[in-house]
């Protein structure tokens, strides 16, 4: 009898320790887009492994799927569960206020991560992400220096309508097409950033457009992937030597390797590991020290080996065994 109680003791006392280990735990939310790209996949992941329970973390993770209502109920629901911070990935620019204030009112901080928001800055703690007006912008500097006078007729695959990725990488390219007469975009759909989209929209522009462009735009490799497959099943020829210019952006594995081979001619890199940035602000919040309202996480872009550039690092073998997304 003695022996039994002595053994329930140890239980308990396994049980509280592992509870208290737990309760110790930073809870963290994460409000991620979804899972429409190789690039969102290893940012989930990377945000699995940074805020794991081993680091001392309790992850909430939501997939939105997309859906910016779906987003808005599971930041709602983790300022229920008053969560110590809560990390979004916004799904579109606009339509926050309202959450936000509600997170502030219960005293939780908020990181916005990847994307930006239309709002007063004073409504999140902090800001992680990528500058994609910048990569807009490095696509269109790519691609002049690449014609270098010749005429260009662009379509453009763009991302999810909204999404602050789409109108940064947009707004940045166009602005270098504005400076160039030489060229011209002569259509601009949104492909959602998925597969499925990209191959849909080219496969529409093919009908619409076939003959009459020479360059293909997609805002990420996924997109890009769909562009290549509706150019094959039609007899259109696409990276070094073909009838048309491909450039990407994401620049994730696959999308470096048809780079490397030739058929990307150039992949505007987007870094989709933030993970342990947002963490050390995390940190920093938490601990009541000063910490970054902005940070920003820097990416290269990569271009096809056939012409040096000023703007794209050259493809090789190595770069992409480097690579761990
Ligand atoms: O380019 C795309 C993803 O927000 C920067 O979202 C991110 C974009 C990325 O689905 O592949």
């Amino acid at each position: 009898m003695k022996k039994v109680l002595a053994l329930v003791m140890v239980v308990v006392l396994a049980l509280s320790v592992s509870a208290l280990a737990l309760a110790d735990n930073i809870t963290i939310g994460y409000a991620q887009v979804g899972h429409e790209s190789d690039w969102r996949t290893a940012n989930t992941q990377n945000y699995q492994d940074v805020f794991s329970t081993a680091n001392g973390y309790d992850l909430t993770f939501v997939d939105a799927d997309n859906d910016h209502a779906v987003q808005l109920e599971a930041v709602r629901s983790m300022i229920e569960a008053d969560l110590d911070v809560i990390v979004i990935a916004p799904i579109q620019s606009s339509g926050w206020e309202v959450v936000l204030k509600e997170a502030q009112d219960a005293g939780i901080p908020v990181i916005i991560a990847d994307r930006e928001i239309d709002v007063d800055p004073s409504l999140y703690t902090a800001w992680v992400g990528t500058n994609t007006e910048n990569e807009g912008i490095t696509a269109g500097n790519w691609l002049a220096e690449y014609l270098d006078g010749a005429e260009a007729n662009i379509l453009v695959i763009e991302g999810s309508v909204g999404a602050s990725a789409a109108i940064g990488r947009t707004n940045g390219f166009n602005s270098v097409v504005e400076a160039n007469d030489n060229m011209k975009v002569i259509d601009s759909q949104s492909g959602d950033f998925t597969q499925a989209g990209g191959q849909e929209v080219m496969e529409s522009f093919i009908k619409s457009y076939n003959g009459h462009f020479n360059v293909v735009v997609c805002q990420n490799d996924n997109e890009a992937y769909g562009a290549m497959d509706a150019m094959d099943a039609a007899g259109i020829t696409y990276g070094v030597g073909g009838d048309v210019i491909l450039i990407s952006f994401d620049a994730v594995h696959d999308g470096l390797q048809y780079t490397l081979d030739g058929k990307i001619n150039c992949d505007v890199e987007c870094n989709p590991i933030q993970a342990s940035t947002v963490e050390g602000v995390i940190k920093q919040i938490l601990n009541g020290e000063a910490y970054e309202t902005s940070t920003l996480v820097t990416d290269s872009a990569f271009c096809a080996p056939e012409k040096e550039s000023s703007y794209a690092i050259t493809m090789t073998q190595e770069i992409l065994d480097g690579r761990a997304y």
